[in-house]
């Protein structure tokens, strides 16, 4: 299928500069696009996977994808869906950013295939030598105030503030599709849609400095991911989800796609996995007639899983998630457990001589012994997942996980990690 019969599917075109000269453009064979990102963190989040994948979905259908580090425009700050001033990074740190963000770039994107390796670049390479007198003669010349303020990301920001820099960002991604044009017959941006008015900006220039109206060059973009729920996509109530295992582990990235709301499962097996419209389908009929297998859930887990962290890691958060859902605690190892929970209140405990009343006050499961010994008595408290009713236990009678842990569960979902010996 061709790539944009595939996105259109996919419900992946928001907006494009001229869809029929695009797929003609395309139809001819391969060409050169581009999506950049900026290091304004140490990690992207899942708001940037879209693209990242639509990337990867125009490299697998043969044309040349670069994938842009914004180095030089992540020390100014894009004022695009931003209700106000940013405040600036250090250099050092955007530097740094920069390099981790294009680690993670590169996980997607293939670079070894002879046919068309993707590229990554990094825009500080030409936007840090810029010099002002050049900038200002030879490219400011070329944008109409009247633009610039009629612009989304700056018209909403001039009641509430916005600085020169900010105003000046779509110059400068700009600047960056006509190098980009220059440099590897780029031909093409893409962006979520509150890139619109940055991609416009830069077409306009290419085609006012080549002084031709119809050169060949175009933009496209992608809608921004909205829940059927209206809350924000990609944060829940423990955080952002980062693509970066160290910041959001592989279980709890694959329990974030899996926790995902029946009306969305569908919409986000298209737009975040690889799988034929007619696979999709199909997890579309196992959700009407047996949802409570949640098929689609699980396949949408595994599938983005995979994508981002690997096949090993997957197949680990699998795992976790097993064994907490059917209480088979047992099976798992240290660092199983440690990463399955996270997100729980967790003591170490050094002295381990005390009763099981005295664990729950120190683990806070209970604000006072008396209430301690209610909790058990009235069935609430299960040490790894079974009822202990019993007040006279003690600690060293209860059963290690991995030789150092307990987990206690007080009611239906309160989790709490002890681990003996630091
Ligand atoms: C910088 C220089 C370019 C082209 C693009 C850029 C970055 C762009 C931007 N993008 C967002 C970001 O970096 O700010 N000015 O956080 C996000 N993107 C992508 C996508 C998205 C956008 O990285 O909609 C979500 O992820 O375009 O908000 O020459």
């Amino acid at each position: 299928m061709n790539i944009m019969d595939d996105l259109k599917n996919r419900g992946l075109l928001y907006q494009s500069t001229n869809e029929e000269a695009l797929r003609n453009r395309l139809s001819k064979g391969p060409l050169a696009l581009y999506c950049g990102f900026d290091p304004t963190s140490d990690s992207l989040h899942i708001g940037s996977l879209l693209p990242i994948l639509a990337l990867k979905r125009f490299q697998l259908a043969g044309h040349n994808s670069i994938a842009l580090v914004g180095g030089g425009t992540g020390l100014i700050g894009d004022p695009s869906g931003k209700a106000s001033e940013r405040i600036l990074n250090p250099r050092e740190t955007v530097e740094q950013w920069s390099l981790q963000i294009k680690k993670q770039l590169e996980r997607f994107l293939d670079f070894k295939t002879k046919i068309n390796p993707a590229k990554i670049v990094n825009n500080y390479d030409w936007l840090g030598s810029l010099q002002v007198i050049e900038f200002l003669r030879d490219i400011g010349k070329n944008f109409p105030l009247s633009i610039m303020l009629a612009k989304d990301s700056v018209e909403s920001r001039l009641s509430k503030g916005i600085s020169f820099s900010e105003f000046s960002y779509m110059i400068l991604q700009s600047y960056d599709f006509f190098k980009l044009n220059e440099l590897f017959n780029c031909e093409l941006q893409i962006g979520g849609s509150d890139q619109w008015g940055n991609i416009t900006a830069g077409i306009d220039l290419i085609r006012r400095i080549s002084q031709s109206e119809d050169k060949e060059i175009h933009g496209l973009t992608i809608p921004l991911v909205i829940k059927s729920d209206g809350t924000k996509f990609g944060k829940t109530e423990s955080g952002t989800i980062w693509l970066d295992a160290e910041k959001t582990s592989p279980y709890k990235f694959y329990q974030f796609w899996l926790n995902t709301d029946d009306r969305d499962v569908i919409r986000y097996l298209k737009y975040f996995t690889f799988l034929s419209n007619e696979e999709i389908l199909e997890l579309a009929d196992q959700l009407a007639e047996e949802p409570e297998k949640r098929s689609a859930h699980r396949t949408l887990a595994q599938e983005v899983t995979v994508l981002v962290h690997g096949q090993a890691a997957m197949q680990r958060a699998e795992r976790i998630s097993q064994a907490l859902f059917t209480g088979k605690l047992t099976d798992l190892s240290a660092g199983e457990i440690e990463e399955g929970l996270s997100d729980v209140p967790s003591t170490n405990i050094d002295n381990d001589q005390i009763g099981l009343v005295e664990l729950l006050v120190q683990a806070g499961v209970a604000p006072s012994k008396r209430g301690s010994r209610e909790l058990i008595q009235s069935g609430a408290i299960y040490i790894n997942d079974i009822r202990c009713t019993n007040i006279e236990v003690t600690v060293p009678q209860l059963e290690r996980l991995a030789s150092k842990y307990i987990i206690i569960r007080r009611g239906k979902k309160n989790y709490y990690l002890i681990k003996f010996g630091g």
